[in-house]
């Protein structure tokens, strides 16, 4: 029997990080940063991979919260991670190809956050077809899967010949090989000249007007500027599930009760959340259970390079 709760979505806490940290910059050595396709058609660009050597960084924030403290120096291998979160389209060749069931369709619904009750609800049908339910229209295949479970991300991921990023390699990556120290992957600044940087919340609370970034909701991927290593969504629209069981770092004495099932997810979403900026940081971090779909959890692959 499986218990499900929301709780942890709500609890969507994020914790997430701040600003420029990394602080130190001994931290990377020559990491270096290529583009590769995988594909070559225009049709299937979606399955562009980025690759990053591996190298040592500075990863979590001595100004973000508790949770992504302290700063701490980790390895990478060298690997290649998506350009983009996995698609809608993308996604139906999986379902196509294997009749996989997504944990959302086995419990028949999944979580939507409800504006006019501003609550969290189980909407039946909501899946990664109908983001907001059956009654409401179907997803474009250009924006990103969203209702699917680290479970089902996993399976995606194993079906692809690829597998989730670790969280270290999610930040290394959102770091830009671990040599930015800006706050987010794109710089210090959400609005560039005028123009904003990522599809993430306005405003401090639930009932801020939306769509001063052009969306309300998700966003086609890769409709906001590219990161100097030419990945897209590494902060807002959706939340990317990690491969990691989340923990506190190392050194940080946090009460704090382990639970295998909960995952780390990175990168924040286009949905409020009570870090704001902070959570759609390079360093922000939270988590959900593994089963857990939501409409603003999503994810990309990623695998290892040779
Ligand atoms: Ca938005």
């Amino acid at each position: 029997m499986v218990v499900r709760s929301l709780i942890l979505a709500l609890t969507v806490i994020l914790f997430s990080c701040s600003s420029n940290q990394a602080d130190k910059s001994k931290a990377q050595k020559d990491s270096k940063v290529s583009k590769e396709n995988d594909v070559a058609t225009e049709s299937i660009t979606k399955s562009t991979m980025i690759y990053f050597e591996g190298g040592s960084f500075m990863m979590g924030s001595a100004k973000g919260t508790p949770q992504e403290q302290p700063v701490h120096e980790v390895t990478v291998k060298s690997f290649k991670i998506d350009k983009y979160p996995v698609t809608v389209g993308e996604f139906r060749r999986f379902i196509e190809a294997t009749k996989y069931q997504t944990d959302a369709d086995r419990f028949g619904d999944s979580g939507v956050f409800d504006f006019s009750t501003s609550g969290w609800a189980l909407v039946p049908g909501a899946n990664w077809q109908y983001p907001m339910g059956k009654n409401a229209p179907k997803s474009e295949d250009n924006y990103p899967v969203t209702h699917v479970s680290w479970n089902d991300a996993t399976a995606y991921a194993a079906w692809a010949g690829k597998r989730l990023p670790t969280e270290a390699e999610w930040e290394f990556a959102a770091r830009c090989g671990g040599k930015s120290n800006s706050k987010f992957s794109w710089g210090n600044e959400l609005v560039q000249n005028g123009n904003y940087m990522a599809n993430v919340w306005q405003g401090d609370d639930l009932k801020a007007q939306q769509g001063a970034d052009g969306f309300a909701l998700t966003s086609p991927v890769g409709s906001f500027p590219e990161t100097s290593c030419g990945l897209t969504d590494m902060g807002g629209n959706v939340w990317n599930w990690c491969s990691d069981v989340y923990t506190l770092y190392p050194g940080n004495n946090t009460p704090f009760q382990y639970n295998p099932e909960a995952k780390v997810i990175r990168g924040g979403s286009f949905f409020f959340d009570q870090n704001g900026e902070n959570s759609y940081s390079t360093s922000g971090r939270s988590s959900n259970t593994q089963e857990t779909s939501l409409f603003n959890t999503g994810f990309r692959c990623a695998k290892d390079a040779k």
